[in-house]
């Protein structure tokens, strides 16, 4: 995809769900149609709503559920530059999001951007569920060429799970 400036995003994004997250020269927003191909998003299997409504709940949101996943693809090297979440319209439902393959550290800059980021280890099966005080924190990804997955390789694939 492309940023609304015309630059190239880094990682490669694609969705499942009634809406994905799309972003192009007009902007950032959900639409039920993937811009490649003019089709309505894939289904969400039923596995990943209830993973999202259950990593929900634990974290003590009541009610949501789940109808837009995104899933970023990140190869060793590529990151994700410090963004908030913000196109969601109730912003008093989290967002739960899945890591699975090569390791990533996750950085948590809080509100603003420029803040010295806290760093969080994210492995293979990490579910992390953020909201309240930390739905608009500033936040972003890197990766390295370290420890290749067994299975994956130097491939992370994140998938975030959102109200819409
Ligand atoms: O890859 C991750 O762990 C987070 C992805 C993310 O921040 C996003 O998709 O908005
Ligand atoms: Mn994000």
């Amino acid at each position: 995809m492309l940023t609304p400036g015309g630059k190239r995003l880094n990682i490669s994004m694609t969705n499942c769900g009634e809406v994905g997250w799309v972003s192009d020269d007009k902007g950032y927003r959900y639409q039920a149609e993937d811009p490649t191909s003019g089709r309505k998003w894939p289904n969400m299997p039923n596995a990943f709503k209830t993973l999202g409504q259950s990593a929900a709940q634990a974290a003590r949101f009541e009610g949501f559920c789940p109808n837009a996943c995104l899933i970023n693809h990140y190869q060793a090297g590529q990151k994700l530059s410090a963004h908030q979440d913000k196109n969601e319209p109730d912003l008093s439902q989290p967002v739960v999001s899945v890591s699975l393959g090569m390791s990533a550290t996750f950085l948590i800059h809080g509100n603003s951007r420029n803040n010295r980021a806290q760093k969080i280890q994210l492995h293979d099966g990490d579910v992390m569920v953020w909201g309240r005080s930390a739905r608009l924190m500033y936040h972003g990804v890197e990766t390295k060429q370290s420890q290749p997955h067994p299975t994956l390789g130097f491939h992370r694939f994140n998938v975030t799970l959102r109200q819409v």
